[in-house]
């Protein structure tokens, strides 16, 4: 195979929170990556993202030596999901947010169909054996944050007899700061998350979602790819769906992102090249169903970013992060497909080691959960020698 081959790697890339990350540009740079991804987190979700804004953020970035490509998350109004009455007016402002991202040099648009809550978890800070910290969820406590905090009415219904024992069992071992931490934790709305709430506004905002079962939200999730995608297509970004994490309903709220089939069903319903996918190894890989490294190989082209990690599951409906390279997703299976699918395409896919163990000096420190510096560069460290090696390998 010739160099050209050979130096196709992924384009490596940190998540950057904008101004307020405790993680500093310098730092991403020196972890090693060439690009960052981030969002105007500061523009409130429904708000046109102007131009003006978009360049003045690049402007930040590129003098530190980084390039910006990726926007994490364009984030989808409540209102496009349920459909409700102020459709056309946010539809018509993530068009005009779409155009000016892409006149400011951006190609790749994520974004996620879930209902209000975006990522979810039981536990920030989960002791691994060696003292770093890890994410963990565990159903077993969203079930006695559900039927035993919120009081979510029909909630017994949703889970097993098993999984409401345990739960009995786990609140009543609860002291009130336990309870609190549990309650925050699920519902205060993790780093990049639209939404925060507290238990007497998540109650009324999930009754907000009653009439909307998971073929309605598949239908609106269709009706709004169909509004933005040939604006997407004619400006030149492509937008990316960010599966469901973790890839199951949760509090009675329809999830429709997380399976292969989910998505191939959105791809072969609207088929616009600008309908694509953030391929994120850690949420599909809380099923043991989705078959990660297959995936990477059937849905191919549509596939435009890729997040990387592995997550260990458990008993129980349970899963922790576990290091990059350990844990059921078959990493080295993964970035194989992920080599030979970009010598077929002939392009970089931009990949982002996707959250790491909070350790070392990062440890004690301030920090956005999931997003600390160092846990990221070792994942990042390693994800690039293992493509190195594979590449190296495939090409002779
Ligand atoms: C969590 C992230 C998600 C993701 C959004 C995309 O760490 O992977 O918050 O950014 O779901 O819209
Ligand atoms: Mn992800």
């Amino acid at each position: 195979m010739t160099g050209a081959t050979t130096n196709m790697l992924m384009t490596q890339t940190m998540r950057w929170f904008g101004p307020n990350d405790p993680v500093s540009l310098q730092g991403i740079r020196q972890a090693g990556a060439s690009e960052v991804v981030t969002a105007l987190h500061e523009v409130p979700n429904g708000e046109v993202w102007t131009l003006d804004a978009i360049r003045a953020r690049r402007a930040v970035i590129e003098t530190a030596g980084l390039g910006w490509t990726v926007v994490e998350s364009l984030p989808v109004h409540e209102d496009i999901k349920r459909r409700g009455p102020d459709w056309d007016r946010l539809i018509d402002h993530y068009r005009t947010s779409l155009r000016n991202l892409a006149a400011g040099g951006v190609t790749t648009v994520t974004y996620n169909f879930m209902p209000l809550l975006d990522w979810t978890r039981t536990d920030l800070a989960w002791a691994m054996p060696d003292g770093a910290l890890a994410l963990r969820f565990e159903l077993e406590m969203v079930a006695a944050y559900d039927v035993h905090i919120l009081g979510r009415p029909g909630a017994e219904a949703d889970y097993s007899a098993a999984t409401l024992e345990a739960a009995a069992r786990r609140f009543h071992a609860m002291d009130e700061d336990a309870r609190r931490l549990l309650s925050r934790t699920i519902i205060a709305g993790l780093p990049g998350s639209e939404e925060s709430f507290t238990d007497a506004n998540f109650l009324s905002a999930i009754g907000t979602y009653d009439e909307i079962d998971a073929a309605q939200l598949r239908a609106n999730h269709i009706a709004f790819l169909e509004a933005v995608c040939p604006v997407a297509e004619e400006a030149g970004v492509q937008l990316v769906v960010h599966p469901d994490d973790p890839p199951f309903a949760i509090f009675g709220l329809p999830r429709v992102v997380s399976t292969e089939a989910d998505v191939a069903d959105l791809f072969a319903k609207v088929p616009s090249a600008a309908n694509g996918l953030c391929f994120c190894t850690g949420s599909f890989g809380v099923r043991a169903d989705n078959d990660l490294p297959g995936m990477v190989e059937r849905l191919a082209d549509r596939i435009g970013f890729l997040h990387l990690r592995s997550v260990q599951r458990e008993t129980n409906g349970a899963f922790h992060e576990a290091p990059h390279l350990e844990g059921d997703a078959n990493m080295t299976a993964v970035v194989a497909q992920v080599v030979q699918l970009q010598q077929r395409l002939g392009r970089s896919l931009p990949m982002r080691p996707d959250h790491g163990h909070q350790m070392l000096d990062d440890l004690g420190r301030r920090n956005n959960p999931g997003y600390s510096l160092l846990g990221r560069m070792r994942g990042l460290a390693e994800l690039r020698g293992l493509e190195r090696g594979i590449a190296a390998t495939l090409n002779g």
